[in-house]
């Protein structure tokens, strides 16, 4: 099903609020962000490393760009580019960006569409437990609870930093799980499916031996349950 067809309901989810969030997130000025200003000057802080567990960095055009929404759903779903980008509810979020092995940017502004939001119009049926996210470079899985994918803090994004995900960080679209370690957050999304049970150990690094709950703690945003 395309996202036109759904007329009134998607309307329905298009809210003034979330756009004005959106606004006020943006028209932050940087020195607000970096008050001393020295942040910036620190050579290696604040800079993403680029990862991909695959040896090539995969590719997708915007044109070609389909996310699929399926598994224990009402409406089996594929949204385009567009739709994320212009036709669903937008959401924007700054936060910190942490890797397990030490490296962090802070305040790093993202722009997408919540995964809720998106959930939404496919319908979750009462069965499913968890989310699993696909990679287009065929590889890389991750996983949540349906709790945890619910969250308002977990987008399904297209703008990193004022521009469009580069294919480096995982675009035209990739997962952006806000209060998680980055492994949680999937890049170069295709597919989001939902499922009743945990599939092999929840995600790739996961079956390395990475926690299953990649909360990072207080410093972005906090969440309310424990470190399991
Ligand atoms: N498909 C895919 N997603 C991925 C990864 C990856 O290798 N492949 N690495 C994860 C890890 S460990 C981190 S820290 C972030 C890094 O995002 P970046 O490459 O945009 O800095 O992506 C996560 N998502
Ligand atoms: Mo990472």
């Amino acid at each position: 099903m395309v996202l036109g067809a759904l007329g009134v309901g998607v309307v329905g989810i298009l809210t003034g609020a979330k756009l004005q969030e959106l606004t006020s997130d943006l028209l932050l000025p940087v020195t607000l962000r970096d008050p001393t200003g020295l942040t910036a000057l620190l050579p290696l802080a604040g800079r993403f490393r680029i990862y991909s567990v695959t040896k090539e960095l995969p590719s997708r055009s915007r044109d070609d760009y389909q996310l699929r929404v399926d598994g224990l759903v009402a409406r089996p779903t594929s949204l385009s580019y567009g739709d994320i980008h212009d036709r669903l509810p937008q959401t924007a979020l700054t936060r910190d960006f942490q890797c397990v092995t030490g490296w962090r940017v802070q305040h790093v502004p993202w722009i997408g569409v919540r995964l809720s939001d998106v959930l939404a119009v496919a319908g979750v049926m009462p069965t499913a437990t968890r989310v699993v996210f696909h990679s287009f470079d065929g590889t890389y899985t991750e996983s949540l609870s349906l709790e945890q994918a619910l969250r308002p803090d977990v987008l399904v994004a297209h703008t990193l930093q004022g521009q469009p995900v580069s294919r480096e960080h995982g675009g035209p679209v990739r997962m952006y799980v806000a209060p998680m370690y980055g492994y949680k957050s999937c890049k170069w999304l295709e597919r989001i499916e939902l499922v009743d049970h945990l599939v092999g150990d929840g995600g790739y690094w996961e079956s390395r031996g990475y926690d299953l709950d990649g909360w990072v703690g207080a410093s972005n945003g906090g969440h309310d349950e424990p470190t399991s």
